[in-house]
């Protein structure tokens, strides 16, 4: 594959660069170009594979999770405690080779689970058919990397291989921006103390095929950063590491690893061990809200919230609701967190809080 020669030959480059101020240049040049490289071959391939097989799972539901982890974690087990699955379970590798979508109800939130085969480490260069589930990865909500007691070590490893794919867990796109133009060459402002040189920030901009535009960054971004700033292919969801099996260890040694590993969660899904608080973690992270609609002089529907993102505005919720409305709104009421007292008026612009109830005034 002449992609991935040109790749490696540019990452050996890269190593072979000491690194330091003088280099620096060369060194955000080399990146870029690894970057741009792999790009068009992720592009290729998409156009390549756009007329065979991938994984064809349809999203359904408010949100939908990935599980992620290596081969015989528990994947299939969790995926079918959780949810309405029926999911393969068995005690040898790679049982399943295929994505198994699941439903769980949450809150009144539909939240749907795939179960993805093991991820192993090479999957963003293909193997073991890891493109297909990288897409299916990329597409979701969130990430639930799934381990056990025994593979612990193996978590960066899949941070790293989900990293190569584009994907960045927990985190957030640098606070920068690109307006491209047809002339003027490359005008940059630095609103921040960037510890980048200018001319290393256009080399890469100018390697990435950025010649014409205005750039104005806000924050002390690195190369990776900067890098992850140009391209449009990168996915920003929460992850969260959940070790399983936790009936398989001793107590004493569940409660190191919760020491060392404040943030991940501990479950067995076998025993149904803490799974509610999973399913409320799974909540959280996604950053859904239930916001339940009245109509004028009638009680609230309780039974089928909205489930929209934290966030959401009046506005957003009335585009959610997928209706044509007769006429401007003229305000909305609500009773819940986000009001100031019970049925206050509000307009379009009024930020929703979770629990709350709305009625639409036209
Ligand atoms: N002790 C214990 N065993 C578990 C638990 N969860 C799953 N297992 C066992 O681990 C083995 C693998 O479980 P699966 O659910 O098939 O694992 P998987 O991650 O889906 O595996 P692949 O489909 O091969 O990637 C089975 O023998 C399960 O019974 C748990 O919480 N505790
Ligand atoms: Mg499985």
């Amino acid at each position: 594959m002449p992609f991935e020669d040109d790749i490696e030959k540019t990452k050996e480059k890269l190593k072979g660069t000491p690194v330091n101020k003088s280099t620096e240049t060369e060194r955000g040049r080399l990146k870029a170009k690894i970057a741009r490289l792999k790009r068009e071959k992720e592009q290729k391939q998409k156009e390549s594979q756009a007329s065979g097989q991938g994984y064809a799972v349809k999203q359904r539901g408010d949100a939908t999770v990935s599980l992620v982890g290596p081969p015989s974690v528990g994947k299939s087990t969790l995926l079918n405690k959780l949810t309405n699955a029926e999911s393969e379970v068995a005690g040898y590798e790679f049982t399943t080779l295929e994505v198994v979508p699941g439903m769980m109800n949450y809150r009144g939130a539909n939240i749907q689970i795939l179960d993805v085969p093991g991820l192993v480490e090479g999957a963003a260069k293909g193997k073991g058919g890891g493109k297909q589930v990288l897409s299916v990865v990329r597409s979701s909500d969130m990430v639930l990397v799934v381990i056990d007691e025994n593979r612990l070590d193996m978590v960066e490893g899949i941070k790293n291989e989900l990293y190569g794919a584009g994907v960045r867990l927990n985190g957030r796109p640098p606070n920068m921006d690109i307006m491209e133009r047809g002339e003027g060459g490359i005008e940059l402002s630095v609103a921040c103390d960037l510890k980048l040189g200018e001319e290393t920030v256009k080399q890469v901009l100018r390697e990435n095929g950025f010649l014409n535009c205005k750039v104005i960054i806000r924050e002390d971004i690195d190369l990776e950063e900067l890098v992850d700033g140009l391209m449009d292919n990168r996915v920003y969801i929460p992850g969260l590491v959940c070790l399983n099996k936790t009936d398989k260890i001793e107590d004493t040694a569940v409660s190191r690893l919760r020491k060392e590993h404040p943030n991940w969660i501990f479950i067995s899904a076998e025993k149904g061990h803490n799974l509610d608080d999973l399913r409320e973690r799974l909540w959280e992270d996604l950053g859904l809200i239930r916001v339940y609609m009245k109509k004028r002089n009638k009680e609230p529907d309780m039974k089928e919230p909205l489930i929209v993102e934290a966030g959401s505005t009046v506005q957003e919720i009335m585009k959610s609701l997928d209706k044509k409305f007769t006429g401007e709104l003229s305000y909305a009421k609500i009773w819940g967190d986000s009001a100031k007292f019970p049925g206050q008026r509000v307009g379009e612009t009024h930020v929703l809080k979770d629990g709350d109830v709305v009625e639409l005034r036209f």
